[in-house]
């Protein structure tokens, strides 16, 4: 029961896809039979269908994985296509079992930088997704203003340092949101994969930001997620912004229930973003280890990935680079967080022995 003009698209997108060059996760695995096996099923609640998920891979030539699931259903009934895409992530197996969450304390991670010579700002993120809802391709207008009226419930509840305010993206003026976005507070709105991945529905309904009186406790609302929590700060105390994220997720876990899945952990609408969902990272200056190219393999080395400091398919600024853990899966939330600090601590090494 797909409608024909979408068999046709799906079938015109599998072509071009392809042919193309595209380095993705979905060219990869999105063999001619698996998509015959697969361009005819839907989920059972909201009836997805493959070019729901496949759709921003499709159209984006450059993805890296190149697929979203329409709803958390789509794990399932697309498993075939999701399964191997997962594992080369996250070096997440099919029968493996993501481990029950454990945060562990802070304090095991003491300040990276003290001295202030190389880390400028340390953020911790991770995404949630409220039970019972889909994610965007598949959301309604009416979904989207319910998922903001129950967040925000959440954040009026919030108190002393996580007491803030929340801004709604259509109140918002430009200038206040250029700054925002150019101080790394915000998200963009300019991403092409979340574009044809169908996220940008009815923007800017239902879409806006929280934020603590000092900016280092943020929440995204229906960005690429229902829920984005952050902890942010200069400096590069990793144990601190940890310790804050983790207070901070706890309280909004007590207002809202969460999707979880006892194999995959939290639910989200990017497969990377599976698991833990953590993306733990730091915007750190490295000006002895003169290119690009060298600072990826030290990263690579300690299973890290390193981005622009613009944000993800952005390039590094000035010697500047976004580094944070890769995987987010298979591992505890602490044993992500302990990958990535002696993944820094390595790399400011290597930084000292090059200078
Ligand atoms: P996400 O982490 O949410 O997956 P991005 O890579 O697009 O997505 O980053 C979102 C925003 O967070 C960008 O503005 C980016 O510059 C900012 N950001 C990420 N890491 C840090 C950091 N360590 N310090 C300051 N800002 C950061
Ligand atoms: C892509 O496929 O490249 C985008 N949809 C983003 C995927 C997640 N990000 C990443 O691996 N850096």
């Amino acid at each position: 029961d797909i409608p024909e003009d979408v068999m046709e698209e799906m079938e015109e997108g599998f072509i071009n896809l392809c042919n193309s060059d595209s380095p993705s996760l979905l060219r990869k695995y999105l063999t001619r039979d698996l998509f015959d096996e697969l361009k005819v099923k839907t989920t059972p609640t909201y009836k997805s269908n493959l070019l729901d998920c496949v759709r921003s891979g499709m159209y984006n030539f450059n993805s890296n994985v190149g697929i979203y699931a329409a709803d958390p259903e789509s794990y399932k009934t697309f498993a075939k296509l999701f399964d191997p895409i997962i594992e080369e992530y996250h070096g997440f197996k099919q029968g493996d079992k993501h481990p029950a969450s454990c945060f562990g304390y802070g304090s095991d991670f003491p300040d990276l930088d003290p001295e202030r010579k190389f880390i400028l700002s340390t953020r911790i993120r991770c995404a949630r997704s409220l039970d019972g809802f889909p994610f965007n391709p598949m959301l309604t207008h009416c979904d989207y203003a319910q998922l903001q009226t129950t967040i925000c419930r959440a954040f009026d509840r919030l108190c002393g340092e996580f007491s803030g305010k929340y801004f709604a993206v259509c109140n918002m003026k430009e200038k206040v949101k250029e700054k925002l976005i150019a101080d790394h507070y915000m998200f963009r709105e300019d991403d092409p994969f979340l574009e044809q991945g169908m996220a940008f529905r009815y923007w800017p309904l239902g879409r806006g930001i929280f934020m603590n009186r000092q900016k280092t406790f943020i929440v995204w609302v229906n960005e690429e997620d229902h829920v984005r929590i952050i902890s942010m700060e200069k400096g590069g105390d990793l144990g601190r912004v940890y310790e804050r994220m983790i207070i901070g997720v706890e309280s909004l876990a007590h207002e809202m229930k969460f999707a979880h899945d006892p194999h995959l952990g939290h639910i989200n609408f990017c497969p990377t973003n599976l698991g833990t969902s953590i993306r733990a990272s730091v915007h750190i200056k490295l000006p002895s280890i003169s290119s690009e190219a060298t600072v990826v393999d030290v990263a690579e080395k300690y299973s890290l990935q390193v981005r622009g400091t613009r944000g993800e398919n952005s390039s590094p600024d000035n010697g500047i680079y976004d580094i944070s853990n890769k995987r987010r899966m298979g591992v505890t939330e602490y044993q992500i967080i302990t990958e990535m600090y002696n993944g820094i601590k390595a790399i400011i090494e290597t930084e000292c022995q090059a200078a």
